[in-house]
């Protein structure tokens, strides 16, 4: 065993808008000695959020940058990058977060900024994804864990979870079973990002070298 401090594992730096359920999974799974990560700061845009609570309660270092005291969408960025950088972070994890970030947020953290999207993407971009997928009768759904581009919701996917749609399910239950799903797959691409096994290229993520398929590596919660 070597005796790291833990110094040196990827400092990821996680923002947040709300209950920050995903942020518990990323910090549960950093308890673990062997984890190649570390959450140095949790930063959210709503003074609200219950997340900052499970980051005290955690013993990490929180952040408040709330988009109402900005005029405008550059004005909040930039003091979003401001309060980010002091942290050095080697990852930028959108968890729950909810505010479109500009171009140049997007391109000050290239290839290091991950997000997750309740939905099997490319399907359903933006909003009320559950509601969506109950309105299309679709039979599964899910959850992606994305590399964050200009486009939003449209970077190179990196794990996606799928799970399947049940007969009397409400946006809300099936919501709960995508969850399920995330606090699995977040911390799993967190840590392969932290080992140094993803990378963003042009239209894909990579995984060790090798291109990941159009949707990402996929996980069927129905066949475990
Ligand atoms: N920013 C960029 N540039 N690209 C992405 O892919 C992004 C992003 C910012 C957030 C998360 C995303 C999601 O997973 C995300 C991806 C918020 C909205 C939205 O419409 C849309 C997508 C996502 C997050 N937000 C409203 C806005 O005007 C505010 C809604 C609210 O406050 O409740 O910013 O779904
Ligand atoms: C998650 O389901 C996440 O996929 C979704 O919000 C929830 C946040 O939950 N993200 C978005 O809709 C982004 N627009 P959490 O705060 O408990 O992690």
């Amino acid at each position: 065993m070597s005796e790291s401090t833990g110094n040196d594992r990827c400092r990821v730096v996680v923002l947040i808008s709300g209950s920050g359920t995903n942020l518990q999974a990323i910090i549960d799974s950093a308890a673990d000695a062997e984890c190649p990560y570390q959450v140095c700061a949790v930063i959210s845009n709503k003074p609200e959020a219950y997340g900052l609570t499970r980051a005290s309660d955690g013993g990490i270092e929180t952040a408040v940058v709330n988009h109402r005291d900005y005029l405008d969408r550059e004005g909040f960025d930039t003091a979003l990058i401001e309060a980010i950088d002091r942290y050095a972070p080697d990852l930028v994890v959108l968890a729950g977060f909810m505010r479109i970030l500009t171009p140049g947020f997007v391109r000050h953290y290239s290839g290091r900024l991950l997000n997750i999207h309740p939905s099997l993407l490319p399907k359903y971009q933006g909003l009320h994804t559950h509601r969506r997928a109950l309105e299309a009768g679709d039979r599964e759904h899910g959850a992606t864990v994305h590399f964050v581009t200009e486009e939003l919701d449209g970077g190179p996917p990196i794990v996606q979870a799928i799970v399947p749609v049940e007969d009397g399910d409400t946006a809300d239950t099936l919501a709960q079973r995508v969850q399920m799903q995330e606090h699995l797959i977040y911390p799993l691409a967190v840590q392969w990002f932290a080992e140094g096994r993803l990378r963003m290229s042009t239209d894909r993520a990579e995984l060790d070298g090798h291109p990941l398929p159009p949707s990402g590596h996929r996980i069927d919660s129905r066949r475990t």
